[in-house]
């Protein structure tokens, strides 16, 4: 009995070893990928570059006999695949190391290419399978150390003819005593833990991500009403100079900020909002029933308080969708109440002053669209708040499910215990786009231009100072509503040196903006921006 113990069960377990390699390889990439760059599946990217290099007649020998499960069969000769050459590169890495891991990291180096040779895929996309392969051969190298040191402990205690007192690593095995019990607990643990870990993590981020990619699907094939009202933008609503943001941020461009560390994917035909609370009654409402209330368009300029004095969290869109105060009229709500709190699929919350979601003359909506297509994922698809005025942390709940009526004492939002207000109207600012802060701009007549919002009330004026010059009123855009950002300009005849070039904002109510600094938290930031330009 005693030769079974002679090397040949170890190929057995350098097998194994290598194929949970291989797994944490896979599960790794399959993460990561997840995280920031979908498409960088390796198991897909070669699926797919086997598809394509495959010679015709395969194919069609393929769809003959496997029918509508040929993608099916291919992902399972795939995953065999995967585990054949990953056990030999185990075998590999016990008897000539480090071939295992040579194999392992060409494995790696060939899914890389097929990822990165992929139609649409982004920059990072390489990432995925490089942290893979470091990790499977991180854990290749590991398990076949200790899969070394227990068959050298094994070889000890054969050659040793003394027998000795029972150490506390000591077990019988196959009716022999032998002291390799530590060296093979050692080695199955780490063979448990890394194996578990990479079928737990591969499983479910392979599956998040189909689902993920079948709601993509789901929205593509949207076709939302068209709306009963357009936004009118005005004549001279958008100046034409290079280096100032856009009227309508382009949504790829457009800021986005959550706590959600894989986005949401919600089915639109199972998504339900529900209002509660300190409301005459529940209403339960799908998101058929949202668009027949009728879709406007509104145009509104969205802000996160964590957006620094000339930062970039701040971006304008077209939004499709209903006001709140219609939604909240439908459950109807009791006296008493001062907030609604409104809570995402993934748990955040945050609360909104009821008074700003009825009140007539604020577009306080349920968006549904944004500039001209159903909400993409990573903005609250399918239905999301947008509150004029107020940070969206406090009022721009994404992937909605709930509005629930209460009080500000009663309920807290995500946000609260955490060091900002509950309640956080936007502090009107202005802000430079170009010469961007500390460029070089040769000298001559150059357009100073940037943006200015104050949501809910309207910018009345932009000034913008030179040095310690007069401040100077710049040209503004014609505004589209109060709701959304304007454009300003002023052309600056640029003299050699250094300058300083401010700006700061006067409102509609004839406020001028805060000059003092604050920080963002707890309500956001102030101060008037200052930027450095250097003049050739
Ligand atoms: N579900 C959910 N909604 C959320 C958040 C969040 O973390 N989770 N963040 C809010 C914050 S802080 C801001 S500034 C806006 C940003 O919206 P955007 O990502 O579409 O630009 O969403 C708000 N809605
Ligand atoms: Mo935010």
């Amino acid at each position: 009995m005693a030769q079974r113990s002679s090397g040949k069960r170890f190929f057995v377990w350098a097998a194994l070893a290598g194929v949970i390699g291989g797994g944490v390889f896979l599960a790794t990439a399959e993460l990561f990928a997840l995280l920031f760059a979908r498409a960088a599946s390796p198991i897909l990217a070669v699926g797919g570059f086997v598809i394509d290099i495959v010679p015709q007649p395969f194919k069609e020998f393929a769809i003959a006999t496997f029918g509508e499960y040929d993608k099916i069969a291919l992902l399972a000769g795939l995953g065999l695949a995967v585990v054949i050459a990953s056990a030999i590169a185990g075998i590999l890495q016990l008897v000539r190391p480090p071939l295992g891991v040579i194999a392992l990291v060409i494995a790696g180096v060939l899914s890389t290419v097929a990822i990165v040779t992929r139609a649409a895929v982004t920059p990072l996309a390489f990432v995925p399978p490089v942290l893979g392969t470091i990790a499977g051969s991180f854990i290749l190298v590991l398990l076949i150390r200790r899969l070394r040191a227990w068959r050298a402990s094994v070889v000890a205690v054969r050659t040793d003819d003394t027998t000795e007192a029972p150490s506390a690593d000591v077990e019988p095995v196959d009716g022999a005593t032998v002291r390799p019990g530590f060296d093979r607990r050692r080695f199955f643990m780490l063979t448990a833990v890394a194996g578990a870990s990479a079928l737990i993590v591969g499983i479910t981020a392979r599956t998040v991500s189909m689902a993920v990619s079948s709601v993509e699907a789901i929205r593509g094939a949207l076709k939302l009403p068209s709306p009963k009202s357009k936004v009118v933008v005005p004549e001279g609503a958008e100046l034409d100079i290079p280096g100032l943001s856009k009227l309508f941020t382009p949504n790829k461009d457009f800021y986005r900020v959550d706590t959600a560390l894989t986005v949401p994917s919600i089915d639109p035909e199972t998504w339900r909002l529900v209002i509660d609370g300190m409301v005459d009654k529940r209403v339960e409402m799908s998101f058929q029933d949202i668009l027949d209330m009728g879709l406007d368009e509104y145009a509104i300029t969205l802000t996160c308080v964590s957006n620094e004095v000339g930062g970039e969290l701040v971006g304008t869109a077209k939004w499709l969708g209903v006001p709140l105060r219609d939604v909240l009229k439908k459950a109807g709500v009791k006296s008493g109440a001062d907030m609604v709190l409104s809570r995402s699929v993934d748990g955040y919350t945050a609360s909104t002053p009821l008074s700003a979601l009825t009140d007539d003359n604020l577009d306080a909506i349920l968006a549904v669209a944004m500039n001209g297509e159903p909400l993409p994922l990573e903005h609250g698809f399918p239905v999301r708040m947008v509150v004029p005025g107020l940070y969206g942390y406090v009022s721009a709940t994404k992937w909605l499910t709930e509005l629930k009526v209460t009080t500000f004492a009663d309920d807290e939002a995500y946000w609260t215990p955490r060091g900002y207000s509950a309640e956080a109207p936007i502090k009107f600012a202005s802000r430079v786009d170009t010469p961007k802060l500390g460029a070089a701009v040769d000298a001559g007549k150059i357009p100073i231009a940037g943006v200015a919002w104050a949501q809910s009330v309207g910018i009345e004026r932009v000034e913008v100072r030179i040095d310690d010059g007069d401040w100077v009123p710049a040209t503004l855009s014609a505004p589209i509503n109060d709701d959304t950002w304007v454009q300003w300009f002023m052309e600056w005849d640029a003299t050699p040196g250094t300058h300083y070039v401010a700006v700061r904002a006067v409102n509609k109510n004839g406020d001028l903006q805060i000059e003092e600094r604050a920080p963002i938290a707890p309500n956001g930031s102030s101060g008037w921006q200052r930027s450095l330009i250097r003049v050739t």
